[in-house]
């Protein structure tokens, strides 16, 4: 089998930048991207023969670890009956229930196949619902690459410099509001210019996507507030966070019942799915029903559904979420205590499963306090902790992720790599 760097030789004949995702080829950290040939549990298995603890873990479908035997199995027999249909089929039933059996705010759901696809949905959705044009988002997070959302986006447009894409028309990006996280100030002064304008605000409760970051007490609160106030439907985007941070996603631990809610990742146990739904009143106005379009050929794809429903049935009968959190607190300390006796300045936020490193002074609350963190450090870590066996996202603006598989050997040995990188630095 060829090597990865002759891969990559391959790919950038034949690939914009020999990636699929920008952010896997490794720009903001430097060097080339390995190739991936098999992942099973923690471990990646690379072209070369190397076997690496993931902290990605397909940025964050793979909560059970890779390749796990239940949802391979559920795949499999899914397989048996044929890969699509094209009509409505009983996976999607089953989908449908077990969502709304974890998320008590969603009352009805629309499967489709991305993250991007349902952040896009759910903002027609909204301005098809209030009859109102402009949105609200917040700086550096990101809610996938439509034409809306694509402004001060987090991942991989701010890992390469481009928050606001080239290609969103300005008329497009005039119906868009970007206001700082946590701040409840530009919130209020947003609403009180743009009276009854506002369709929808869409936030990552947690935010995952220019690190991890995570609100300040009673901020997601006063924006349930703001929104009920003013007619504006709340969005939720537990994309990242939804199944992961609790089964019941962010608004399960912080109580709180968004309008509408978009979900991916988890739910389709590694196959591409996507899934938006809430109040019944506003998911009425999607067609067939209501004069909102919204279709896909491949939405409820029955793999896709079969892997989901396994992944989300093991988290029922797991309930890993302490354990995860477990995990995850014994990697933040680790960091935590190398960088202290290393004097490295350093911020791990952390919730769960979920976490990133911040070389900074200065707590991170939001985008312009995410960027003080030291880039050019993070990517020499980057690559000490890889040249040890240890993968963690190729970006100082992305999340962490860890899986119940790394428990035991895989997340001792990962904190004794990260030490012995940090102490090195
Ligand atoms: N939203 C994911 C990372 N922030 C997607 C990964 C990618 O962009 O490839």
């Amino acid at each position: 089998m060829s090597t990865s760097a002759e891969l990559f030789a391959r790919a950038l004949q034949l690939m914009p930048g020999g990636v699929n995702s920008p952010v896997r080829a490794f720009r903001s950290v430097g060097g080339t991207p390995f190739f991936t040939k098999a992942a099973r549990g923690a471990t990646l298995v690379t072209a070369d023969d190397r076997e690496l603890i993931d902290f990605v873990c397909t940025w964050g479908p793979a909560i059970h670890g890779h390749n796990h035997p239940r949802i391979k199995a559920a795949i499999a027999a899914a397989l048996e009956a044929g890969t699509s249909f094209g009509t409505p089929n009983p996976y999607e039933v089953e989908m449908a229930e077990l969502i709304i059996r974890f998320f008590p705010s969603i009352q009805k759901v629309r499967m489709c196949n991305s993250g991007t696809e349902a952040t896009m949905s759910a903002i027609r959705l909204a301005r098809g619902f209030t009859k109102r044009d402009k949105i609200i988002k917040f700086a550096g997070c990101y809610h996938g690459h439509s034409d809306s959302l694509l402004i001060k986006a987090g991942s991989g447009a701010l890992t390469h410099g481009n928050p606001d894409s080239a290609g969103v028309p300005a008329s497009f990006a005039r119906e868009t509001i970007v206001l700082p996280y946590n701040d409840r100030a530009a919130l209020d002064a947003a609403f009180v210019a743009n009276p009854g304008q506002i369709a929808g605000v869409i936030i990552e409760a947690y935010c995952g996507n220019v690190g991890f970051i995570m609100p300040d007490a009673g901020y997601l609160q006063f924006l349930r507030e703001i929104t009920a106030r003013h007619g504006t439907v709340l969005i939720f985007d537990e994309v990242m966070t939804g199944f992961r941070i609790a089964k019941g996603g962010v608004q399960e631990r912080e109580k709180i019942t968004p309008d509408l809610t978009t979900l991916g990742k988890i739910i389709g146990g590694g196959l591409p799915v996507g899934a938006f739904g809430g109040r019944a009143d506003i998911m009425d106005h999607l067609a067939p029903l209501g004069p909102v379009y919204q279709a896909g050929t491949l939405s409820g794809n029955p793999l896709a559904m079969a892997a989901g429903i396994a992944s989300l049935r093991l988290l029922e009968e797991l309930n890993p979420y302490a354990n995860l959190d477990r995990l995850g607190r014994q990697l933040r300390d680790a960091v935590l205590a190398a960088c202290r006796a290393k004097g490295i300045p350093v911020q791990v936020p952390q919730c769960g499963s979920m976490f990133s490193i911040f070389f900074t002074s200065t707590p991170v609350r939001d985008y312009a306090t995410a960027l003080t963190g030291d880039a050019k450090l993070f990517g020499r870590f980057f690559h000490a902790c890889l040249a040890q066996g240890v993968y963690l996202a190729p970006s100082a603006y992305e999340a962490g992720f860890l899986s119940t598989a790394h428990d035991g050997p895989a997340i001792d040995r990962a904190c004794t790599v990260l030490a012995t990188a940090i102490k090195e630095l």
